[in-house]
């Protein structure tokens, strides 16, 4: 039995072709129905679906043995004590500096309101730049507005989120998209099955272009 950890909304959404491309898909759907394990068309294949900060941890705790997550996620979690052997070119977005359209450049101390703790910490000390960082849940937007913070990090789409809150996209820190990752011992355990289902994903990726920018 293969056990894939995915989160729902938009992962669950975008991964769902490239599962059934694989012949797995889940005989239950998440959005309606309050099941956690779903069972699929492939009789060898479950799904768990779980938060998607949680991924990582399924799955380095083989709980999980494979799992999709966005490479957001994973950066915070901190990715060595997991494989990350395919870039599934979904659920694409931007990590970027956000601040209000009004704000100065930053310069000198800043404080920063991100639920990227780890990311956020590691790029602005890359910088050389000096940063208090809040750690939200959840609206970061909200902090620039009522003074929490000179600046947010956070995922960017379509930028309309930023823009109905007077702020705007700073600096890019990274392009994001959603990567399979594989529990360490799994992939010597089960290599059969599981390098079966990358090499399906591998041509099912090969047919689309184009991929998210990297
Ligand atoms: O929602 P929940 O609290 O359960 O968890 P989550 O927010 O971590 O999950 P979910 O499903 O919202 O996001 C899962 C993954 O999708 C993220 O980890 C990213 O890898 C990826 N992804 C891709 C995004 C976006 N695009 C995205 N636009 N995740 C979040 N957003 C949010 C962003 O945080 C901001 O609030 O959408 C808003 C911005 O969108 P625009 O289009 O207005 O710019
Ligand atoms: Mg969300």
């Amino acid at each position: 039995m293969l056990t894939i950890a995915v989160s729902k909304g938009r992962i669950y959404e975008e991964a769902l072709p490239l599962l059934a491309e694989a012949g797995i898909t889940p005989l239950d759907d998440p959005a309606t129905c309050r099941k956690l394990i779903l069972q699929t068309t492939r009789p060898d294949v479950q799904l768990v679906i779980i938060r998607a900060t949680d991924v990582p941890t399924f799955v380095e705790y083989g709980a999980a043995d494979l799992g999709i997550a966005g490479k957001d996620v994973l950066l915070e979690h901190g990715a060595d004590s997991l494989y990350e052997p395919l870039d599934l070119n979904i659920a694409c977005c931007r990590l970027m500096t956000a601040a209000h359209k009004d704000a100065p450049a930053i310069s000198g101390r800043v404080r920063v309101a991100t639920k990227y703790v780890n990311t956020a910490q590691r790029y602005f000390a890359e910088l050389g730049i000096q940063a208090e960082i809040i750690k939200l849940y959840g609206s970061m937007e909200l902090a620039p507005l009522v003074g929490l913070a000179d600046c947010i990090v956070d995922l960017v789409d379509t930028g309309n989120t930023l823009k109905a809150n007077n702020l705007e996209p700073r600096e890019l820190i990274m392009n994001i998209s959603s990567r399979l990752v594989v529990n360490k011992a799994a992939m010597k355990m089960k290599n059969k099955a599981i390098a079966e289902l990358l090499d399906q994903f591998e041509q099912t990726l090969a047919k689309r272009c184009p991929p998210c920018p990297t």
